[in-house]
């Protein structure tokens, strides 16, 4: 398990990363490889290969594209910065691999079937392919199975869906990793790893939320964090007033809270705002998963000490040129399938593994060090 000073250390290697990263979806990419982090923030489960087989290396093919006609976009709502990130990476990659891409969302996350309609016209309209962010991973199933039958290639991005209702799930980083990070988080920033914390998560039903707070719970069975004690789990359904309401909720209903656990980049900002509008500064500490830009000023003055993210624009352009690769037939969706994405990875190839799922990378951390570099490198 990591410490505070590795975690530290980790995060001031990341910003070599994210420079490369970031100019990696830039007009002219910068192709060297990151150097590597000396502590890796988590161990991912599925990598990107360092080197393949020698069967394989023959299978590995590079993505082109090429690709005519209409991708749509749908995220879980519109308005949110982490997803305009995810477009304007998603906007480039059209530039590279062909397609017009467009966004058509419902305006108002936490609502699990409100997508359906979204993933439906698209289907009918004979987009080529769609990028889903699920807001709930079974209501959107049977609609994206029907887009599937009519031979729209479906990529999820940021929240999967079913195994079965996707063409191939692009994931931002590992899931166990991401919890481990919330749980290590809470412990960096409660009084000697102790005390009362809560969590103020986006929809209810979120794949992704869900999962990482499973993973985060998984963690803390640990003896390490045997002196934390979760006392309330809500949900801001990733719009700001929500998020705001339960965050004040949160902290009326539990005089002794430590710390706000946020994997939500709109819930992180709302209790951030709250704590800071409260003077509730170096009492309750908010952590979670945040936008460089937009946390900036919480993260400088204590209020939020560490946050956690990942290169987004990245994240877009890495599924758009997954969707692109379908389209084309370049890749087929297939576990073990591997292919090159031109200006990310380092030149190094990903591989789809199990659930069709790959892993864009390890999470970045955020601290008041390093964290005007990020906001700088990653201006969302
Ligand atoms: C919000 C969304 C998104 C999540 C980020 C961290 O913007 O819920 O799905 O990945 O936070």
């Amino acid at each position: 398990m990591f410490n505070r000073l590795s975690r530290f250390a980790a995060g001031i290697a990341l910003v070599a990363v994210v420079a490369s990263a970031c100019s990696s979806t830039a007009a002219t990419p910068t192709v060297a490889p990151a150097t590597p982090a000396p502590t890796p923030v988590v161990t991912p489960v599925v990598t990107p290969v360092a080197s393949a087989p020698a069967s394989a290396a023959a299978a590995v093919v590079t993505i082109k594209g090429g690709i005519t006609g209409s991708v749509v976009v749908i995220p879980k709502n519109l308005g949110n910065a982490y997803f305009d990130a995810g477009y304007v990476g998603i906007q480039k990659a059209a530039t590279a691999f062909g397609g017009t891409p467009s966004q058509a969302a419902p305006a108002k996350g936490g609502d699990p079937t409100a997508q359906i309609p979204f993933i439906q016209t698209a289907t009918t309209q004979k987009a080529k392919a769609i990028l889903v962010s699920a807001e709930d991973a079974t209501a959107i199933a049977p609609a994206l199975t029907a887009a599937k039958a009519q031979g729209v290639k479906v990529v999820m991005w940021d929240s999967n869906s079913k195994p079965g209702a996707y063409d191939v799930f692009v994931n931002q980083a590992d899931t166990a990793g991401i919890g481990k990070g919330l749980a290590q988080m809470a412990c960096d920033t409660a009084p000697s790893c102790t005390g009362e914390i809560a969590i103020l998560s986006a929809g209810q039903t979120a794949t992704n939320q869900n999962a990482w707070i499973a993973a985060m719970a998984e963690t803390m069975k640990d003896t390490k964090f045997a002196g934390l004690k979760l006392v309330a789990t809500v949900y801001g359904n990733d719009a700001p007033a929500d998020s705001t309401a339960q965050a004040q909720t949160l902290i009326a209903a539990h005089p002794n809270l430590k710390v706000i656990v946020s994997p939500t980049s709109v819930g992180v900002l709302a209790a951030a705002q709250v704590v800071q509008s409260k003077k509730l500064i170096g009492k309750v500490a908010v952590v979670g998963l945040g936008t460089p830009k937009a946390m900036q000023a919480y993260i400088l003055d204590g209020t939020a000490p560490e946050v956690e993210l990942w290169n987004t624009i990245d994240l877009g352009y890495l599924a758009y040129a997954v969707a692109a690769g379908l389209v084309s037939g370049e890749i087929k969706g297939t576990v073990g399938e591997q292919f090159i994405v031109p200006t990310i990875n380092g030149g190094k190839p990903y591989t789809i593994g199990a659930d069709n799922t790959i892993i864009l990378g390890d999470p970045l951390i955020f601290n008041k060090d390093n964290i005007a570099q990020f906001a700088k490198d990653l201006p969302f």
